[in-house]
């Protein structure tokens, strides 16, 4: 345990070494090199954040309950990440994650920075689309990245975060998802999480990259009311079962983080197999709304750059660096 760390949460992190256990008052004192009464003290902090502690007058303190919140005691300690999350901001409500990120980018915050909140007022999409933010049901996360690179590289960290999602989801909830390129999560041809990347330049490279991120997590199908542009759906849907957050959450940054690192040290050809082995377009006549006008034909791969390969009906294969896909063989 990190010396570092808020007395409150070292102490939350031996409350939840002893599941179903009492500690005692005066070995956590000691552990903690504080007093008794300070014991008491970080309980009725955890208490008051929504941990369900009981106390025993003999026996001491057992943890019965923890809140289904993304409370930085319950997030950081868990990363074992060495940059991605270590400064984590964590907000009940919020405008816009991303919008929130974007002024502490501003003010020189520190690459790797998070900021998450239980529900968003005014979440966005791309081109201020509206992003559907319940309290509590997703996850929605905006991630600061100040890796300088060149701007027409920077939209593929996106698509690096998607990749880290889609094995998450694969790993450890034996979920089919896959990657509407660029970055829309689907799973069984629904959308279950959408990124928007927002990023600003000094001369030729990138200042900031901001990737806002948000994942359908536990919500019920009357909380994904349309009408949308895609059909929707949630991890809790596709499982039928509602999913820790928080461990999500923690999976998803450490996955992020190694995903992200082998991007910045190999280039996009350390990540192009596995986009290309995760996408939903590849192989498929695909309709893209790219630069005012609409290009159909068959997605083919992935530049070693990272632009996408289109093959179209006149036979000329077209390089696509931004676009939407509006339709795909086969889906809705
Ligand atoms: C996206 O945009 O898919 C990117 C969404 C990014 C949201 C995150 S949450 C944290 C961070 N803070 C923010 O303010 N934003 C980011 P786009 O491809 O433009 O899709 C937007 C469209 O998806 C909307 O116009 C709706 O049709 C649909 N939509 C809205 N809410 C949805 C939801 N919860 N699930 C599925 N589809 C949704």
């Amino acid at each position: 345990m990190a010396q570092s760390q808020p007395t409150h949460w070292q102490l939350l992190q031996i409350l939840q070494a002893h599941p179903g256990a009492y500690c005692a008052g005066p070995a956590l004192a000691a552990q903690l090199h504080i007093t008794r009464t300070g014991v008491w003290k970080h309980i009725r902090k955890l208490r008051a954040a929504g941990y369900t502690i009981e106390t025993h007058p003999k026996a001491g303190y057992q943890l019965v309950t923890i809140p289904d919140l993304l409370l930085p005691e319950a997030i950081v300690p868990q990363l074992q990440t060495v940059w991605c999350g270590k400064n984590y901001i964590h907000l009940s409500e919020v405008d816009s994650t991303n919008d929130y990120a974007l002024r502490l980018a501003a003010q020189g915050a520190p690459h790797g920075t998070v900021v998450v909140a239980e529900q968003q007022t005014r979440g966005r999409g791309r081109l201020q689309r509206p992003w559907l933010s319940p309290p509590r049901r997703g996850i929605y996360l905006s991630l600061l990245l100040t890796t300088p690179m060149p701007p027409q590289q920077a939209p593929q960290s996106a698509q690096v975060a998607a990749l880290a999602l889609v094995k998450v989801l694969h790993h450890h909830y034996g979920l089919p998802a896959v990657i509407k390129w660029p970055n829309d999560i689907l799973i069984r041809h629904r959308k279950a999480a959408g990124i928007l990347a927002e990023m600003q330049t000094d001369q030729d490279l990138t200042r900031f990259l901001i990737l806002g991120i948000g994942i359908n997590v536990n919500h019920q199908p009357n909380e994904l009311q349309g009408p949308f542009r895609y059909p929707a759906t949630s991890l809790a849907m596709e499982m039928q079962a509602p999913l820790a957050r928080q461990q999500l959450l923690v999976q998803f940054l450490r996955q992020f983080e190694a995903d992200y690192q082998r991007f910045v040290d190999g280039g996009f050809a350390a990540v192009g197999a596995e986009l290309e082995a995760a996408s939903a377009i590849l192989g498929k006549t695909v309709t893209i709304h790219c630069d005012k006008e609409d290009l159909s034909g068959k997605a083919l791969g992935f530049t070693a750059q990272g632009a996408l390969r289109l093959l179209t009906g006149d036979g000329r294969e077209q390089i696509i660096w931004v676009g939407d896909v509006t339709r795909v063989e086969g889906d809705f």
